[in-house]
């Protein structure tokens, strides 16, 4: 009795993983949902079945005469124990194979938004595709139209990766050389997190993203914005962070559109200030978070491929912290 009173709690906060952005009980995609529904069936009915199976074995051990020779007949061992298990598992494997089967991506269709999403170490490279071919590039995070189906191209340039939002579907593996495609469809508008599922070495942990789902006229006028070039600097502050930005070299990583800064080694920055997060999901998104992350992105996200920056003081800091945070 005691241990059952000091391990209440612990399931309490066990059963506190049944909520919030990164939880498969609590789902906002069709494809989670399909998943939600499986899962609460199995559960519910293996259940019933464990329940079956502890009140006959009760009955076996401390049942009187009558009821011990009624469980010994073979009529409940063939039945109960043969053809009962038989039949269910059968029926729930078809059911099983009917839901997943659903899931399954529709053939190609044109005028689909698409998302090509590429698993880099450790960060996500997300690129909008629109029907007319226009590409917007973009990182560590997603942004959905409830409500319409997305196709999520998955691939990996370097070892494999796994792209898994537990609110919204199944993961699914990001594989060099192959692209898997993953069918989106958001349900509610909303917050959900998602997380590298395989091991991809050293930052692994700290590879996670958002995904936002909006309204679908928010979210078409949101990506006419995301596939513009970044907003010009005003203010004294921004401006001087931009000459250090280009000065410095992170151009030679980083892409800052309608600026000479064109790398493709590291995140696209051209509106980083309007992301949620920072570092794939790593720091929320503020000016001193930029800061932080560029003195010391070795010890706040180790192992990651950007160096830390001892060299600027803390002035110029606060100047590229300012331009990149107005980069909306
Ligand atoms: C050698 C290549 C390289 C250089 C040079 C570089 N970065 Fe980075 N940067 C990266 C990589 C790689 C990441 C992704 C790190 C991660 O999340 O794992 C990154 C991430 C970032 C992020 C977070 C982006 C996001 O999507 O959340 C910011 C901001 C950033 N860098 C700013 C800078 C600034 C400012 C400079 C110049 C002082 C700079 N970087 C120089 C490679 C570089
Ligand atoms: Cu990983």
């Amino acid at each position: 009795m005691r241990s059952a009173v000091s391990i209440a709690p612990l399931t309490l906060l066990l059963l506190q993983g049944c909520t919030g952005v990164q939880s498969v009980f609590d789902p906002s995609g069709t494809e989670a949902e399909r998943i939600n529904t499986l899962a609460w069936t199995l559960i519910l009915l293996s259940t019933a079945v464990l329940a079956v199976v502890c009140l006959i074995a009760a009955g076996a051990l401390w049942g009187g005469e009558r009821r011990r020779a009624r469980i010994s007949r073979e009529r409940l061992v063939i039945g109960g124990g043969l053809v009962f298990p038989t039949l269910t598992l059968s029926i729930l494997l078809s059911y099983g194979f009917y839901l997943m089967g659903s899931g399954l991506p529709a053939a190609r269709s044109d005028g689909r938004l698409r998302i090509e999403v590429v698993g880099e170490r450790w960060w996500w490279r997300v690129t909008y595709v629109d029907d007319s071919g226009r590409r917007a590039e973009s990182a560590n995070e997603i942004r959905l139209p409830v409500g319409r189906p997305v196709e999520v191209e998955l691939t990996s340039t370097n070892v494999i990766h796994s792209f898994w939002v537990p609110r919204l579907a199944g993961k699914l593996d990001m594989i060099p050389g192959r692209t898997n495609i993953l069918t989106l469809r958001a349900t509610k508008a909303g917050i959900s997190r998602g997380q590298c599922a395989e091991y991809c070495g050293g930052a692994h942990a700290f590879m996670s993203f958002y995904v936002i789902a909006m309204p679908p006229d928010q979210f078409d006028a949101w990506l006419v914005e995301e596939a513009d070039d970044a907003r010009i600097p005003t203010g004294a502050n921004p401006a001087a962070g931009q000459a250090l930005f280009l000065s410095a070299g992170c151009g030679a990583c980083h892409a800052v559109r309608g600026t000479e800064a064109r790398g493709t080694i590291g995140p696209d920055l051209t509106h980083v200030g309007s992301r949620r997060s920072l570092a794939a999901a790593t720091l929320e998104n503020d000016a001193d978070a930029f800061a932080r992350w560029i003195r010391d992105s070795q010890h706040v996200k180790p192992e990651n491929l950007m160096p830390s920056y001892g060299i600027f003081t803390e002035s110029e800091r606060s100047q590229l912290a300012s331009y990149l945070d107005q980069l909306r």
